[in-house]
């Protein structure tokens, strides 16, 4: 299917309604996810929402990262969720009870895990931008590289050895919400291993009230293993390593390894340019070690009959061979010119993009040709925007720009209702789970600049 250019006008509106969305859920100091699903910061949902209001106000977005900074933990880590304000949001606060971890912040409540290392991406991005523009909006992020340096690498630094302790070079996971992807079927088997205790505190799910249909979200079963992991979590006071010996879901994640590998090699570069993280820590050179051990083994999980990247079962020593979006991880971090080509072509054609069932062809969470594909629940198959947008920043920057264009042409065609859904219907088109979201804004900001 070919996809055109939108019109002057669609463009005109687009732009402008996305940037009232991303007004509408500003709380002043941060973005919420969305309006009444999720009133909270969330922290990669926060790298896109920086960069698409980059392309409006530099000085706002820099705020946005400065903010999800403010809750990052003396391990380094930088939680998934800021809780900012009270509400209704489940998990909340009482239910993390992160009092108990000695690493957590002071002044904000979290969330005790993590989500996929976007933030340097988003990062670089807002500083390229600030240079087209050049004068105060320069100056200001040039200022905030330097100020924040330190704090980025010590976020991918705690990647590097709490989570990866052995150097296999793939980042492990403890819940399936670290990877961002809550139930794909990536997870199906190391959750299969998930067994909740009947002294787990009892619960009830919040945000079923916010969908029409619940096939749309996790099953109650999946539910009940999300919150045991949390549990665990709890029960090991948040130390990695005491988790690591007794929890049940160890994975070594293939997407933030190559997110991992992207950033730090972008955050290198930037300490370069700016003259910033070359003292005697050397963390330019950190940075690039980090790049390099990473793009290592994410190149090391690839299928070579399937050209996918795997995540690896750290429980069970198992490859988990799912067709999902992940498996396009080495287009994210490069390293393999040929492997890059045959991924751009894989994505592209009929197992993927391309798919002869896709209402628009962007990038499906996982395979429609896969039997795990169920076109409406959640992460199992239905498009995602962020993921398409993440694919076409891939394909741009290892030069793969007519590639990109077509993403970035169809993710546009998608989102011309100006709904800004949170997921995609892939084969009706149709909007699922929270409108008005804010990374679905973001991103069709940036594909707008
Ligand atoms: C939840 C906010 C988050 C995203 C996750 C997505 C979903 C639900 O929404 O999580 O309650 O955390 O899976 O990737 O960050 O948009």
């Amino acid at each position: 299917m070919t996809v055109s250019q939108p019109s002057a006008v669609e463009i005109g509106l687009m732009s402008g309604r996305a940037g009232y969305v991303l007004r509408a859920n500003d709380r002043g100091a941060f973005t919420v996810a969305s309006p009444t699903l999720y009133p909270h910061m969330w922290s990669w949902d926060a790298g896109f929402v920086a960069l698409g209001i980059a392309t409006v106000s530099v000085p706002r977005a820099l705020n946005e990262l400065r903010s999800l900074l403010s809750g990052q933990w003396a391990t380094g880590m930088i939680p998934h969720i800021l809780f900012h304000e009270p509400s209704d949001y489940f998990p909340g606060p009482e239910r993390w009870r992160t009092q108990v971890a000695a690493a957590r912040p002071a002044g904000v409540l979290t969330s005790g895990i993590c989500q996929p290392p976007i933030h340097v991406i988003a990062l670089s991005r807002i500083l390229h931008d600030a240079r087209r523009r050049g004068g105060a909006d320069q100056e200001l992020a040039e200022e905030f590289v330097r100020e924040t340096f330190d704090q980025w690498l010590a976020w991918h630094q705690y990647l590097a050895t709490a989570r990866d302790p052995y150097s296999y070079g793939l980042v492990e996971i403890h819940h399936g919400w670290e990877s961002g992807m809550d139930d794909s079927p990536r997870w199906d088997s190391p959750y299969a291993n998930v067994h909740p205790q009947p002294d787990m505190p009892p619960f009830v799910r919040a945000d079923l009230a916010h969908v029409a249909d619940p096939s749309q979200r996790p099953s109650d079963t999946e539910y009940a293993r999300y919150l045991w992991l949390v549990e665990q979590k709890v029960r090991t006071r948040y130390d990695d390593t005491a988790y690591r010996a007794t929890g049940d879901f160890v994975v070594g994640d293939v997407l933030v390894s190559a997110l991992l590998a992207a950033a730090s090699d972008l955050l290198a570069d930037m300490g370069e340019e700016l003259g910033v993280g070359g003292g005697t820590a050397g963390g330019v050179e950190q940075s690039r070690a980090i790049a390099r051990r990473f793009r290592t083994g994410v190149l090391r999980s690839v299928d070579p009959q399937t050209g996918l990247a795997r995540d690896l079962d750290l429980r069970t020593g198992q490859w988990l061979d799912v067709e999902s979006a992940a498996g396009f991880a080495p287009l994210l971090c490069g390293g393999d010119e040929a492997l890059t080509r045959r991924q751009r072509d894989l994505l592209l054609g009929p197992r993927w993009c391309g798919h002869s069932r896709l209402r628009w062809p962007v990038m499906p969470s996982v395979s429609p040709a896969s039997p795990a594909f169920r076109e409406q629940t959640y992460w199992r198959g239905p498009q995602w925007p962020v993921l398409n947008w993440l694919m076409a920043w891939a394909l741009n920057r290892s030069g793969e720009t007519e590639a990109a264009n077509q993403l970035r042409l169809a993710g546009l065609s998608q989102l011309i209702d100006c709904d800004f859904a949170e997921y995609y219907q892939p084969v009706t088109g149709e909007t699922l789970g929270s409108r008005d979201q804010s990374w679905t804004a973001a991103i069709a900001l940036d594909f707008l600049a």
